[in-house]
């Protein structure tokens, strides 16, 4: 089981923000900014690459929950939503995820 599966399973404990039947969000363990949670589906996807009509529905959900999870996080100045796919994004974990990231100015380049 990957790292982050064992996170969604609770054999690794997180400060969860959210959790629901199919997704988790909890803080990342290295913050970027003041605010850095990571959302991720609970089944196993590795990377954008690994989304398929089969399951997308969860990452549909995923989404729609971006709204609540970032308002309940204390994002009310806007924020920016993240997902590394691969080596050259620097990937580390194989389960998909995305990274919340706000709570200060964020700057304006993306790499
Ligand atoms: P990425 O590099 O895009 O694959 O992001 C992986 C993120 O996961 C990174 O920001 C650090 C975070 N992370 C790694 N291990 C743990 C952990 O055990 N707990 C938590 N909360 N975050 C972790």
């Amino acid at each position: 089981m990957c790292l982050f599966c064992k996170i969604a399973a609770g054999e690794i404990p997180s400060n969860k923000v959210y959790e629901d039947e199919t997704i988790l969000a909890f803080r990342d363990i290295n913050p970027q900014a003041p605010v850095h949670v990571l959302v991720i589906p609970k089944i196993h996807i590795p990377s954008l690459d690994g989304i398929t009509p089969e399951n997308s529905a969860v990452v549909t959900h995923l989404f729609e929950c971006i709204p609540s999870i970032a308002k309940e996080a204390g994002l009310v100045n806007g924020y920016r939503l993240v997902s590394n796919c691969g080596p050259d994004a620097c990937q580390s974990v194989p389960h998909l995820h995305f990274h919340l990231l706000g709570g200060k100015q964020l700057s304006e380049t993306m790499n």
